[in-house]
């Protein structure tokens, strides 16, 4: 029986100068074989999908307030063009394969991760132009669900004599986006909690010493996420303690996440690395009882100050504001009182765990999670886990809430 692999790796080119893309993609083809015969064998619908899934995850982080979305076309079982999507207001992925083959389009087949537009948004529609291109068959893996779309171009594309067939690979074209479809359906940011926990589940010794639990790996790893959100979440404890920058470092480059604060009293000093440091914006959520003039200067300093109405800071009054101000993601970097809010509010899509193989001990160590905590087990919240790779020496969890609860979140 033959056995087929196949690798793709994908690179995005980011410029941190610009703060964007420069507007291409290289695509390695790393391993393209046949494995166990001699017989030259086809890719199959499956395998191309896969490539317009590994091109578009290669955009990951760099398309907000847009999906990553990626195009192959394919003719006489010839690999004829690919396109992704690099940027909001760039071509669609669609319109940037159809644009690299030409003429050879005429009678193609297209393999698209999400359901081809059919409106008027910064760009044409993609209905249209697969259409106009002449191709005969389109794979999509999964609709749209932005209400300007949500069926409409399938619907397109079919009342124009195309055939469609819909749900290949659908599950992963999802996973792809979850950030995307979540903020499409709630209007809230899709929410990552991150922590960096010893086997024992602490994140700080008693004296608060926190440096470094898990490797320079896994700690690397913790950029691609900076990369991938829209915004990264601290309380002001973290600040006091840590001072941290909050930006995104790694060799390619990346997007830095605009950088929110939750300090209820205003105590954030006019010194922090957050405030001075121009490289991302920087929000700072209070009470309202705070002193006017030092908002003030902060406000000076370039910081966007927001008081709520109340004495307390509600976590989901600030992804409610968050969502209007389009921020799709958000991931929550600490401290633990911060993380016992949301998971208290549950106001979280996923918590994102690395545990180093270390114990630290003590009953007076931090906790990953703080708060008051539950009197039953039972009260707990139920999460599944979704995959678990290592990273260096360390373990990375990824973990997703069981249930999605009502009301927006
Ligand atoms: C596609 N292919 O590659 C992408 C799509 O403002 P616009 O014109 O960029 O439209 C943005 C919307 O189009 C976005 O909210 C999503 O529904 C869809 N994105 N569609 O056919 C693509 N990026
Ligand atoms: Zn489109």
């Amino acid at each position: 029986m033959l056995r087929y692999s196949l690798t793709f790796i994908c690179h995005a080119l980011f410029c941190p100068a610009q703060g964007n893309v420069r507007g291409c993609l290289f695509l390695q083809v790393e391993d393209l074989r046949y494995e166990g015969g001699t017989q030259k064998q086809q890719m199959n619908d499956r395998d191309y999908m896969q490539l317009a899934i590994a091109l578009a995850k290669a955009t990951a982080g760099q398309t907000s307030p847009n999906p990553s979305v990626g195009a192959v076309i394919v003719k006489n079982g010839e690999l004829i063009s690919t396109g992704v999507h690099l940027k909001a207001g760039m071509p669609h992925a669609e319109a940037a394969a159809i644009q690299a083959a030409g003429e050879q389009a005429k009678d193609a087949v297209m393999y698209v991760t999400l359901e081809p537009c059919s409106h008027y948004g910064k760009t044409p529609p993609c209905a249209d132009a697969i259409i106009n291109s002449g191709i005969k068959k389109v794979f999509v893996a999964t609709l749209d669900p932005n209400p300007l779309v949500a069926g409409k171009g399938t619907e397109r594309l079919r009342k124009a004599g195309i055939e469609v067939v819909t749900g290949l690979c659908e599950e992963e074209a999802v996973r792809l986006n979850e950030k995307f479809f979540h903020f499409i359906q709630h209007k809230t940011p899709f929410v990552t909690i991150k922590g960096a926990v010893s086997l024992d589940g602490k994140t700080a010794a008693k004296t608060g010493d926190s440096k470094w639990i898990t490797s320079g790996e896994a700690r690397q790893d913790v950029h691609n996420l900076r990369h991938e959100h829209d915004a990264i979440l601290v309380g002001i404890n973290t600040v006091l303690h840590d001072n941290p920058l909050l930006t995104t470092r790694r060799p390619q480059g990346g997007k830095n996440p605009v950088r929110i604060i939750l300090d209820t009293e205003c105590k954030i000093p006019l010194s922090a690395r957050v405030v001075r440091d121009p490289s991302s914006k920087t929000i700072i959520f209070t009470g309202n009882r705070i002193d006017k003039q030092k908002a003030a200067q902060l406000t000076d300093l370039g910081v966007e100050v927001i008081s709520l109405d109340s004495s307390r800071i509600s976590v989901r009054e600030v992804l409610r504001i968050l969502g209007e101000k389009g921020l799709m993601s958000v991931l929550v970097e600490g401290g633990s009182e911060i993380h016992a809010s949301f998971i208290a509010e549950e106001a979280f899509q996923q918590i994102i765990l690395y545990v180093a193989p270390k114990i630290i001990g003590g009953r007076e160590a931090v906790p990953f999670i703080g708060g008051a905590g539950p009197d039953l087990v039972s009260q707990g919240k139920k999460l599944r886990f979704t995959n678990v790779e290592k990273i260096g020496p360390d373990l990375k969890i990824t973990a997703v809430r069981l249930v999605e609860q009502e009301g927006g979140l």
